[in-house]
């Protein structure tokens, strides 16, 4: 008989590092929204997540450690959609990660480049991550060759084809959606501004960062970049930021002040659920 069936799984044994290209992958993914998974379905379909959203894979050690940031209020259901695909799509790229789920508390306008930023201090805490990808909640990518590991050299724009933009970038700096940093590239560009309250604009100043602190962008090609966005309404308390033009015009003269190291906020809650650990803060409002 075959005893590995009576051992628990804590049993698998590992000897080997994972191959450098997932032999699992399988390209093109068929994505589609119906009604949101359940919590408990997702949990039941991804039974080697660990609490907090963890996963290592069990029978190699994962090469790349890689933290999912994503900045949240108010969409569940696009949260739940997003779990749905992405963590059996992290699990086929064998990569050792955790995902982070940064809620912003209160109902000030919301604030993207702030929540990574603290996404990003929050989790490097918890582990030594080779890669952080920063994620909007709407977006599911559609291809698992879109491999959620960092550039040695540059900051990666993951979402070079958006359905939304009928897969093609809408121009060439565009620098919105999904995108991996080495916290070496994010700590090099004081990471993300943290004055850009409400929609547009803090991706440009993302993208300007990039440069002016030395280095360019690369991209995963239209091919695999594709990514489908979850329809919805524009969010209330993320009108669009009148301000925006103003704060681009300024970058060069203010990314080295405002970023890292200026951020502070109250960390609400830290709580690991089964699929995620839940960072709740209060970032303030705009002045
Ligand atoms: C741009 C926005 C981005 C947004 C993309 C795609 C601005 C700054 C003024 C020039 N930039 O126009 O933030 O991601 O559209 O929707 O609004």
């Amino acid at each position: 008989t075959n005893l590995s069936l009576f051992i628990p799984d804590s049993g698998a044994v590992k000897t080997q590092y994972c191959p450098i290209k997932s032999p699992v992958l399988v390209g093109p993914l068929s994505i589609s929204f119906t009604k949101p998974p359940s919590l408990k379905k997702i949990q039941l379909k991804n039974r080697y997540v660990t609490s907090g959203g963890y996963f290592s894979p069990r029978h190699c050690f994962g090469r790349y450690r890689t933290a999912v940031i994503i900045p949240h209020r108010n969409r569940e259901a696009h949260l739940r959609i997003l779990l749905y695909y992405l963590h059996p799509f992290l699990q086929r790229q064998q990569l050792h990660y955790a995902i982070f789920v940064v809620h912003q508390a209160g109902n000030a306008t919301f604030n993207r480049a702030k929540l990574l930023n603290i996404g990003v201090r929050e989790a490097l805490h918890y582990d030594d991550w080779d890669c952080l990808i920063l994620h909007d909640v709407d977006l599911v990518p559609e291809n698992d060759h879109n491999l959620y590991i960092c550039d040695d050299s540059y900051p990666k724009h993951l979402s070079s084809a958006m359905d939304k933009f009928q897969y093609s970038l809408p121009y060439w700096t565009y620098f919105g959606g999904v995108s991996a940093l080495t916290p070496d590239q994010f700590m090099k560009m004081n990471g993300f501004p943290n004055t850009y309250w409400g929609w547009g604009g803090e991706d440009d100043d993302i993208a300007m960062r990039i440069r002016l602190s030395g280095m360019s962008i690369t991209r995963t090609p239209l091919a695999l970049g594709r990514y489908k966005m979850i329809p919805h309404d524009r969010d209330s308390g993320n009108e669009e930021n009148s301000l925006r033009h103003n704060l681009l015009s300024k970058t060069k003269r203010t990314w080295k002040e405002d970023g890292m190291n200026s951020l502070n906020f109250q960390l609400l809650s830290r709580e690991k659920t089964p699929l995620y650990t839940n960072l709740t803060v209060d970032i303030g409002e705009a002045p």
